[in-house]
């Protein structure tokens, strides 16, 4: 039996290293990621709007009246409410090139607001109001989708966009 000798080996070194390295260089790339997401993309947290009372949303302004309203010169606005199973409205129709602001919330339980091929992807939580904000440039159908699993029929719980050809 040979006595300890106080020094470490170089192999054991090495391997702390291999795994020292990549414990830093993962986080500072997340953070990375992170950073051209945010500022690069422009891809944020849906901001909370403010507060209905959860169970008279349907009474309460603007939830009263669910629909799209022009707001500019390409600008549209969307008073949305979910509900089981459905999104009111359920279709919306656009020009290509508008700008689409959802204003939206939940008159029961917890559902999802996922629009693909763009950047909206929200909670629609009972009274809490959720605002977000998407481009439609390209023509065509964009899917709207509850991705917040809110029972029996969740899987039917979807609608669409409908961008037209800008005349
Ligand atoms: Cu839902």
């Amino acid at each position: 039996m040979s006595e300890p000798t106080g020094k470490s080996s170089p192999t054991v070194y090495l391997y702390e290293l291999a795994w020292i390295l990549p414990s830093i260089a993962i986080p500072v790339g997340m953070l990375a990621a992170l950073t051209v997401t945010v500022f690069g993309v422009g891809m944020h947290l849906p901001t909370v709007e403010g507060r209905v009372p959860a169970a008279q949303v349907a009474q309460t302004a603007p939830f009263d009246v669910p629909g799209i309203k022009q707001v500019g010169p390409g600008r549209y606005e969307v008073v949305m409410t979910s509900q089981i199973w459905t999104f009111a409205p359920n279709e919306i129709r656009v020009p290509a090139g508008s700008t689409v602001t959802f204003v939206a919330t939940s008159k029961d339980v917890v559902h999802g607001l996922l629009i693909a091929g763009v950047h909206v992807n929200a909670m629609l939580l009972p009274g809490q109001v959720t605002r977000v904000t998407a481009r439609f440039d390209r023509p065509g159908e964009y899917a709207m989708l509850c991705h917040e699993y809110c029972g029996i029929a969740h899987h039917t719980m979807w609608g669409k966009i409908i961008v037209e050809p800008a005349s």
